[in-house]
């Protein structure tokens, strides 16, 4: 892969908007993207392997749970800043940003949201240091949008639960020390169990032959009679708002991160159509191509106004479900776009791996399915102006 050269388009002086503390932040993470991912994240993505000798450095930068308080191992940093670190590390890589997005929120947050305090101290230090890795487990084989369906089941069975049944698409999975799994109980009332690497009849299978966020690792998590200790039950929360909860802090960490991946697009393609020549001039002189990035950067500046707005009302306590919804939706959707087009504007090389172009492309076909899909955003934005359920 060439040199990371990446200078980040801020057309709108949205700096002078941010604090110290959040360029400060947002500086030393996008150091660190350049100086610890760029180099190794082409060949991690090629050999489709997780590259864990970076595990550390995300915890440096604050990546594992920004917003969780210190006294709990955390960065207690508000929500924009909890934003540009997602931002920063997305214009690496998604997958990256997937394990930091399912550490901090999907595994940190309902142990600090849901748990008590004997479970925050037990795990969150671990967990915001990288000592231990999380995943967590809510999409099972027959029931992805609409998670309500689960099957996974618990019985009491007086000094433990037993634990049954089976989670596909877990990032993080193959190498998770511990799994936040959402399963029912005998009433069918959904629960959140914290499930330990160890635990006799728990597997992670790995999933293979992804074309798509091949830096993240990916597998199942399978439960055959599982005796999980009931100290390890989420005690303050249950019900499928619990683990949406869990959702809305990630896909609010989402729609920052996919912008990045768009400004890391539109700056390669913006600095190679200076040097590319063609018919005697710099392809960036020709009309067609300084529509595509005139139109890129239109549309990354109106979604960096989104987030940071959206991250002032997060910090305020005031964003709904519904537009953190918006705002993952419409970040991923302009980062595919400008992917898409960025990748046409480096001809036959936007292919290759010279150029992170494709695998941001690639990675973003996840992005745009996880995490609730592309559809069932929109239908959250439908049913939030209409009133009216269009989902079943
Ligand atoms: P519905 O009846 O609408 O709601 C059930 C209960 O949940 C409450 N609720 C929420 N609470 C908090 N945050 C939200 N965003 C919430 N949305 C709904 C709701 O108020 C209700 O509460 P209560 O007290 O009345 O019971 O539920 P539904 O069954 O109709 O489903 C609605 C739907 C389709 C929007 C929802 O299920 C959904 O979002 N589906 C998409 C599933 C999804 O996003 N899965 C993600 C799996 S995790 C993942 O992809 C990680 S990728 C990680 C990475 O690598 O980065
Ligand atoms: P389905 O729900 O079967 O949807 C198939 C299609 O039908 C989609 O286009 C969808 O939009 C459409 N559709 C569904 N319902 C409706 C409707 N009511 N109206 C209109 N259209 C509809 N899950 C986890 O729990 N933890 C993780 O860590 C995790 N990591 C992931 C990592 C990767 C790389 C991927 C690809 C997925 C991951 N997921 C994870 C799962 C992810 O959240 C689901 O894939 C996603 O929610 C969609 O579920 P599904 O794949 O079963 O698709």
């Amino acid at each position: 892969m060439k040199p990371d050269l990446y200078e980040a388009p801020d057309y709108y002086n949205l700096d002078d908007l941010l604090t110290e503390e959040h360029k400060l932040i947002r500086d030393a993470a996008r150091a660190w993207v350049k100086r610890d991912v760029s180099p190794i994240i082409e060949e991690a993505a090629q050999n489709a392997e997780f590259p864990k000798s970076i595990i550390p450095g995300l915890a440096e930068i604050g990546a594992f749970g920004p917003y969780i308080p210190v006294e709990y191992g955390g960065a207690g940093l508000d929500q924009i800043s909890y934003g540009l670190i997602m931002q920063e590390i997305e214009r690496g890589d998604s997958g990256v940003r997937s394990t930091a997005s399912v550490q901090s929120s999907l595994v940190m947050y309902p142990i600090w949201k849901y748990g008590n305090e004997e479970q925050r101290k037990k795990y969150l230090p671990k967990l915001a240091t990288g000592e231990w890795m999380g995943s967590f487990g809510l999409t099972e084989p027959d029931h992805g949008s609409n998670p309500s369906g689960m099957v996974t089941h618990y019985k009491d069975m007086g000094d433990h639960y037993l634990l049954n049944g089976a989670k596909l698409w877990i990032s993080n999975s193959p190498f998770c020390d511990v799994a936040v799994v959402w399963a029912k109980n005998e009433e069918g009332r959904i629960h959140g169990l914290i499930v330990e690497r160890g635990m006799e009849g728990f597997s992670t299978p790995e999933t293979h032959n992804k074309w798509s966020l091949r830096a993240s690792a990916t597998g199942e998590l399978i439960f055959q009679d599982v005796k999980v200790p009931k100290e390890n039950l989420l005690p303050n929360k249950s019900g499928l708002g619990a683990p949406l909860g869990c959702l809305d802090s990630a896909r609010y960490g989402i729609a920052w991160g996919a912008i990045g991946a768009a400004m890391d697009c539109y700056d390669t393609a913006l600095r190679y159509s200076k040097e590319r020549i063609q018919f005697g001039k710099p392809i960036g002189g020709f009309q067609l191509q300084q529509k595509k990035l005139a139109e890129m950067i239109t549309e990354i500046t109106k979604a960096q106004l989104m987030v940071l707005r959206l991250g002032q009302l997060k910090n305020e306590d005031r964003a709904t479900s519904a537009q953190i919804s918006m705002a993952k939706r419409n970040s991923v959707e302009i980062a595919l776009k400008i992917a898409r087009e960025a990748r046409q504007m480096l001809g036959g090389m936007g292919i290759t791996g010279e150029y992170p172009i494709m695998r941001h492309m690639m990675n973003l076909e996840s992005v745009v399915t996880y995490e609730g899909t592309h559809d069932i955003h929109l239908l959250i934005t439908g049913l939030d102006v209409t009133g009216i359920n269009a989902f079943k």
